[in-house]
């Protein structure tokens, strides 16, 4: 019974992702295709592919002219910071792979002769391994696997058996901090979001390299969280990695433990491992049942907070981060609940012009005092991205370029673009994440590039958006998986 419910929801991502990515392959013509292409002109897309070229390298030049070398820059006051004591170039590698699917050669030039000339892992910095990963471990990968530039590979290798040994504890549960030149690691407990969220970089290299301890390592992690699961199938928020006891019970599918998730669908649209299929399905029943809400606000598709063990709802809260979700929902076919949630999602961003970072969904006020800010996060934007090309209804199309003139219009200033404190007022802060470069860019670029620039049956991307070869016949053990 187990097997074949297990089987129909395979059958069913693929033939969702497969519905997905064949509008965006140019060579493939679906129904979906026709109704963007009938809809949008050329001389629109063209416009917009420029105008998000343009901020990016915008954005770009206030990096190299104010904090090159550094991790990242503060346009307004015209200078840069790190993250750590010394600088593991954040911004750059980031950005390398958004850079390539625009064409920006210029920029790609001179942004591999920093990396190449600069970064450098030997340095005795304690460093969140998770952070670390996601941008700079998948930013490598993706880029070497993008430019074929094998000093990207080599990069990339180092850093990754510099970090392996966070995954050295009783349980199998990886450590949040590992100095990157003695190995040392430290943070006691973690949440679900560092436990499982490098699961695509760290086996996508052990595809590459044909080694598989960076797999196995990763896995042993998420199966360690997974067999914690609480009695309805959630993820908590915080948990010992020595003794395997959760401290915070909160379930949610926010920051901390957000990416858990996707990584496990990803992780099975990337490697083929039916466990990780297994342990989507769980977790996503689990998430329906338990933390969707669609009574607190009648007629809105909400997801909340609620306890991993009873189930009671913890509270009403929705923010930018939980925007993700909606691309498992594209993922798997659950299309209908992806336009749900999206009204919620376009609501939000509307309320104000742009999206704060948290809200009450009941009141749609900020959930906690301070959360009004927007630091340029892409959840949203992805989402849109993803509900569009699923459903191919040219609203969410629409949504997406008003996402997009949001930013333009707010978050630029004269030499850049920074975050807001404050989405009502509109108050400048004067920083730039490098998921700017990374992922907000790069998801806003693809709603009006041609479909030939990026083809989503090749990849899969992380949760930095950075492309990853999805190469879907075999596992990165070489052997055949009988996908397609
Ligand atoms: C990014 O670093 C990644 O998308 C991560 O999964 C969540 N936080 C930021 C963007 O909001």
């Amino acid at each position: 019974m187990r097997t074949t419910f297990i089987k129909s929801i395979s059958a069913m991502v693929l033939v969702a992702f497969s519905s997905l990515i064949f509008t965006s392959c140019g060579s493939k013509t679906t129904n979906n295709e026709n109704k963007e292409t009938n809809q949008i002109s050329d001389k629109e897309k063209l416009e917009y592919q420029e105008r998000v070229k343009t901020a990016f390298k915008k954005g770009w030049r206030a990096y190299m002219d104010y904090a090159k070398g550094l991790d990242a820059v503060n346009p307004i006051s015209e200078k840069g910071h790190n993250w750590y004591a010394e600088s593991l170039l954040m911004t750059p590698v980031d950005a390398f792979s958004t850079m390539y699917l625009m064409g920006l050669e210029d920029e790609m030039k001179e942004c591999k002769e920093l990396i190449f000339t600069e970064l450098n892992f030997d340095k005795d910095l304690d460093v969140q391994q998770f952070e670390i990963a996601i941008r700079i471990l998948g930013g490598l990968i993706s880029s070497y696997q993008l430019d074929g530039d094998q000093r990207f590979l080599d990069l990339a290798i180092d850093l990754a058996d510099r970090m392996l040994p966070v995954f050295d504890s009783p349980t199998g549960i990886p450590y949040r901090l590992v100095n990157l030149k003695t190995g040392k690691v430290g943070g006691q407990g973690t949440n679900p979001c560092e436990i499982g969220s490098m699961m695509l970089e760290y086996g996508t290299l052990s595809k590459i390299t044909g080694n598989p301890k960076y797999y196995d390592l990763c896995k042993r992690g998420i199966k360690a969280a997974y067999d914690r699961r609480g009695k309805t199938g959630l993820q908590g928020s915080w948990i010992d990695q020595d003794t395997g006891e959760w401290a915070d019970t909160r379930a949610h599918i926010s920051g901390g433990i957000d990416a858990y998730y996707e990584y496990l669908l990803k992780g099975y649209l990337l490697f083929g491992d039916e466990d990780f299929l297994e342990w989507y399905n769980v977790s996503r029943d689990a998430i329906n049942k338990y933390l969707v809400d669609t009574t607190s606000v009648p007629g809105e598709y909400w997801i909340g907070w609620a306890d991993m063990n009873t189930g009671e709802r913890h509270s009403t809260r929705f923010g930018a981060l939980d925007c993700f979700w909606n691309l498992c929902y594209v993922l798997e076919g659950s299309t209908d609940r992806a336009e749900k949630l999206q009204a919620s999602i376009a609501k939000m961003w509307f309320k104000d012009g742009i999206e704060p970072e948290a809200v009450d969904y009941t009141t749609m006020q900020p959930f906690y005092e301070g959360a009004e800010y927007y630091m340029m996060r892409p959840e949203a934007i992805e989402s849109t991205y993803y509900v569009w090309r699923a459903t191919g209804d040219k609203q969410y199309y629409d949504q997406g370029k008003k996402m997009f003139e949001s930013i333009e219009k707010y978050c630029q200033v004269e030499n850049g673009y920074v975050q807001l404190k404050d989405v009502k007022t509109k108050e400048k802060w004067d920083t730039l994440e490098s998921f700017f470069f990374a992922e907000t860019m790069k998801y806003c670029y693809l709603f009006f590039a041609p479909s030939e620039v990026f083809d989503l049956e090749k990849y899969v991307l992380n949760t930095e958006a950075h492309p990853l070869k999805n190469t879907w016949d075999k596992d990165w053990k070489g052997n055949k998986i009988g996908l397609k």
